[in-house]
């Protein structure tokens, strides 16, 4: 749990005098005992009542609130008074744990911070908030009983209570959602947000304000002997502590302009994005998209006060595997000029203490960004340039000094790309080759369907899409085999790109052999990048698979994620950032017969009025797993491992040929047919 204290709000404040004028303090035993000493004088002012009967709630610290920390939920009358002041200085007492026979045991670690109605600033203070950030105590399992108990005795109704799978909240506040839960198999995603079951709207169940889009985020399934949720909402960011001095509902409380920080007068306004920026990968590089966040600032003549900016930006699950981040920075729109791109590599953390809550350098974190500081000053300081070669969810955060005060807003900037696509990363890149694969599972003939050239239609074209010329995918291809017409160029040309020719659909964009793990340019030849394989208008049920082969080289560990319209649908294998680092390994290299084989997923296009509007995803669980190559042994219909197929001088983990089929008692199907099922993939 990461407690939250008025100490932070305090740093750098000043003082400002409301109307009417509010006792001064320095401790909130100078103020009324249901009110706080924020920012040098007492706040808060609700009726606190006597609270419930709940043992050791509220923080104690605070006079009053010792009781009703924990009330809000559950308890008496006293809920509201104890909320104000519970959270003060106290915070970690025994609203906790407390709970007990008068609450619920959820806590509001945002008591007494945020001004409610009545605290004597009148607006832009409107009203007591609608919605109130209540989390249950903290814990390593969301799915055990007493975390749906709290969530219950916060009038939380069933339909968002946890049970045994989640609810994708993150109902004990400490920046994992769902961890501890069962998940359906390994990889599958799923939506997640950054916010407490408590923490939503009545009628849609979603967070509000800030929160509707930048709390949201992509969750994962990988934990270790079973499969669980991992943890790490990929995306999102938790609510502000309080709002900023400009309007929007940065707490997501239900309130617009409820500031805490900067008490009634603000001294600049600063308005920090609540909408989402979608762009296209593969911008052109001559025309980079520019975020101003110099706009952030609604004053125009405060906009060439700041100073000393400071950009960070944040990428996918590749860029924490990979040497270096795919994405780059730069100070001005034509990415070509030299000495534009800006920024190196760093480990950061999400530190929500905070306000708001930023992204600060840990140097030994596994969540990689890139990070310019000394960016400029001014307007022209607030002005970047973020370049995206590939399809996920960024997030750019911007920092500034105004007036002797730090600011900081976040951006998120969704690259969506019509249609499928594959990409794979692995640890060792640089002198081992791994390879992706993307066969499509209909409208072929052979009487043996399998990778590779296994099945080679009439019209020249093989079944799977991988590096061969055969399969019309790598660079420098022009024919579209499948029978998919070709893209517009600027599909899959432009900044970081490697192709050169048509956009045929499927595509693959790299074939990644060897590059140098040194450099840092997305745009260099020898960078070390991911192999992607786009597909942009899939027919309604078109199917395909997608496998993994050791091509050269040994003990690779990769990674692959699977995008639908750009939204991450399945993210399986190798990832630091949510401690998944055991398997899948390939061990053997060569192309098919003797190189070990990870058979990924299956991946179902569903198209509506020709716009492809969902994909049906399945990953490949083992029959016999084997520990170090696809994670620990299966535990019947819940095992969390997957399927690495390996060459046949291992005879435990059969392969020997590039058929989708070739153990036909194991697999259950005719030698040569097409696995309809997940556990028919895998063959060992
Ligand atoms: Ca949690
Ligand atoms: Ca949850
Ligand atoms: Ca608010
Ligand atoms: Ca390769």
């Amino acid at each position: 749990m990461k407690q939250l204290t008025i100490t932070t709000i305090l740093a750098g404040a000043l003082l400002f005098a409301c109307t009417p004028p509010a006792t001064k303090c320095t401790t909130f035993t100078d103020c009324l005992t249901n009110q706080v000493c924020v920012q040098g004088e007492c706040r808060g002012g609700l009726a606190g009542g006597t609270g419930g009967s709940g043992n050791g709630q509220g923080g104690g610290v605070g006079a009053g609130g010792g009781s009703g920390g924990g009330t809000t939920t559950g308890g008496g009358t006293g809920g509201t008074g104890g909320g104000v002041t519970g959270g003060g200085t106290g915070g970690t007492g025994g609203g906790v744990t407390g709970g007990g026979t008068g609450g619920g045991g959820l806590i509001e670690p945002d008591a007494g911070i945020n001004p409610y109605d009545g605290g004597g600033c009148g607006p832009p203070m409107p009203g007591n908030p609608t919605i109130r950030r209540l989390c249950a105590t903290p814990t390593t399992s969301e799915c055990d009983g007493p975390t749906d108990s709290a969530l219950t005795s916060g009038s939380v109704p069933a339909s968002r209570l946890n049970g045994q799978q989640g609810n994708g909240f993150d109902d004990d506040c400490d920046g994992e959602v769902d961890e501890g839960c069962f998940c359906p198999a390994n990889g599958v995603t799923k939506d997640c947000y950054l916010v407490p079951a408590t923490q939503v709207s009545d009628v849609s169940g979603l967070p509000v304000g800030w929160c509707t889009n930048n709390a949201k985020g992509s969750l994962d399934c990988s934990g270790g002997e079973l499969a669980t949720w991992s943890g790490v909402c990929r995306g999102a960011q938790p609510p502000a502590l309080t709002d900023s001095c400009a309007a929007g509902d940065y707490n997501c409380d239900g309130l617009s302009g409820n500031n805490a920080a900067e008490g009634c007068m603000c001294p600049n306004s600063v308005q920090c994005p609540s909408n989402t920026i979608t762009l296209a990968p593969y911008p052109n590089p001559n025309a980079i998209p520019i975020i101003d966040g110099s706009q952030w600032i609604t004053d125009v003549a405060a906009r060439g006060r700041t100073t000393n900016w400071a950009w960070t930006v944040l990428g996918g699950d590749c860029d924490n595997v990979l040497p270096n981040p795919t994405f780059a920075i730069y100070s001005q729109t034509n990415s070509t000029i030299t000495g534009a791109r800006r920024g190196t590599r760093t480990g950061v953390r999400l530190d929500a203490t905070q306000t708001p809550a930023r992204y600060v350098v840990q140097a030994n974190s596994p969540l990689i960004g890139i990070q310019a500081t000394a960016y400029g000053n001014g307007a022209s300081g607030g002005q970047v340039f973020p370049a995206f070669g590939l399809s996920g969810d960024y997030i750019v955060q911007g920092e500034f000094t105004l007036d002797g005060r730090s600011y900081s807003c976040t951006q998120k900037v969704q690259v969506r790309a019509p249609g499928i696509r594959a990409e794979l990363c692995w640890d060792n890149v640089g002198s081992n080759d791994v390879d992706l694969h993307f066969a499509r599972l209909q409208g072929n003939t052979c009487t043996t369907r399998g990778w590779t050239t296994t099945c080679m239609n009439g019209n020249g074209s093989v079944q799977d899409c991988y590096y061969s010329t055969l399969s019309s995918c790598p660079n420098g291809s022009t024919t579209t085999g499948w029978g998919y017409t070709a893209s517009a160029t600027t599909a899959c040309q432009g900044w970081s790109s490697t192709r050169t020719s048509a956009c045929s659909n499927p595509r693959l964009d790299r074939d990644n052999v060897s590059c140098t793990r040194g450099e840092t340019n997305p745009t260099a030849g020898s960078f070390c990048g991911p192999e992607n394989i786009n597909l942009d208008n899939p027919n309604n049920d078109d199917a395909f698979v997608v496998g993994v082969n050791m091509y050269s080289g040994s003990n690779s560990k990769p990674h692959v994620n699977l995008y639908c319209n750009g939204e991450r649908v399945v993210s399986v294998g190798y990832n630091p950032a949510t401690g998944q680092t055991a398997f899948p390994l390939l061990r053997n290299s060569g192309q098919g017969t003797s190189g070990d084989f990870w058979t990924v997923a299956t991946i179902r296009a569903v198209v509506a009025g020709g716009n492809l509007t969902s994909c049906a995803v399945t990953t490949i669980p083992s029959r016999v797993a084997n520990a170090s190559r696809d994670g620990v042994p299966n535990m019947g219909s819940t095992g969390n491992d997957i399927c690495v197929d390996s060459a046949a001088t291992d005879a435990t983990f059969r392969y020997t040929s590039k058929a989708f089929v070739e153990n036909a008692t194991g697999q259950g199907l005719a030698p040569g047919a097409q696995p309809m099922t997940a556990t028919q993939w895998c063959k060992h």
